[in-house]
């Protein structure tokens, strides 16, 4: 039986780069996302993996998770090696007083609840067996709070302190638990951020040079491919013209 990996947020950016780099590995492949004709597009390339499952799913309804949990054959359960809790957003860009309630929602929903609820329903699988990798993707948005960012810089600091809970909880049943904390990345994350606003996503990227999902996905194979006695708690990785949250190299190119 293969090594499956279970990734949220799979159907496009850091998730399905990740993907694509895990069927490298030889993991069969557990894709979940809302966009179900993403997901399919994804697998219909992924012809070296094992097996690739896809299931469309919003992380935010813990129903649809427990529906989703309850649903996945019971053998491939036992071989779970791998939780990528990557599925997030940010929604807008305000000072807090002009925020609004359905962004602050979506993004605490996806960015926390999501997590928790993937989470709570693979991890017993894993302790089952008394090993796994879980990664969860914060961002630099979780170490440093930036003017405009409020609260997905709080989803995300909250994912940072979750990571390290989780890694105290999991301990004892040989799970290890890592957080990957990217800087600005070309994804399709300001697009969703600017509602398709495609001017000022652009306008994010200009005059340096971003990282791309590849990065991160690699940054995921750096971990899981450690031997079972090292584990990478966190890995804060960046552009190399960004030096923090705010602060860019910026040149007109
Ligand atoms: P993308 O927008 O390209 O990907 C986000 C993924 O999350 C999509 O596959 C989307 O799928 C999925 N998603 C969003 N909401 C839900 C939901 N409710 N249920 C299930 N899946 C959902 O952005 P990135 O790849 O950049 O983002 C991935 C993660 O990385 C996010 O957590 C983001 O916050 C974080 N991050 C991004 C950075 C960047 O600069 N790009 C930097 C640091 C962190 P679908 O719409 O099909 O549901
Ligand atoms: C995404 C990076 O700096 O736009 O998490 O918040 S940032």
């Amino acid at each position: 039986m293969v090594n499956y990996a279970i990734i949220t947020g799979a159907s496009s950016g850091f998730g399905a780069a990740t993907a694509r780099v895990l069927a490298e590995e030889g993991y069969g492949l557990i894709l979940l996302a809302r966009r179900k004709e993403k997901l399919e597009q994804l697998k219909s390339e992924l012809s070296g993996a094992p097996d690739v499952r896809v299931y469309p799913l919003d992380v935010r309804d813990d129903e649809a998770v427990e529906r989703w949990a309850n649903a996945l054959d019971p053998a491939v359960k036992k071989h779970i090696a791998l939780l990528v809790n990557n599925a997030g957003l940010a929604a807008g860009k305000n000072t807090i007083d002009e925020g609004l309630l359905s962004d602050w929602e979506q993004m605490i929903d996806t960015n926390i609840k999501g997590l928790l609820y993937v989470s709570k329903a693979v991890i017993p699988w894993m302790k089952q067996v008394l090993q796994g990798t879980i990664i969860n993707i914060t961002s630099i948005a979780g170490k440093e709070a930036y003017p405009q960012g409020n609260v997905y810089c709080a989803t995300k600091a909250a994912v940072d302190h979750l990571t390290k809970s989780m890694r105290m909880d999991l301990l004892p049943f040989g799970i290890r638990v890592s957080s990957i904390a990217p800087g600005a990345a070309i994804t399709e994350f300001s697009l969703v951020r600017f509602k398709g606003n495609e001017a000022a996503a652009d306008a994010v990227y200009q005059g340096f040079e971003p990282l791309q999902a590849h990065d991160i996905a690699e940054t995921v194979r750096f971990i899981v491919t450690r031997p079972a006695h090292v584990s990478i708690h966190d890995l804060v990785i960046m552009p190399s013209a960004q030096a923090s949250a705010t602060m860019f190299n910026k040149k007109a190119i």
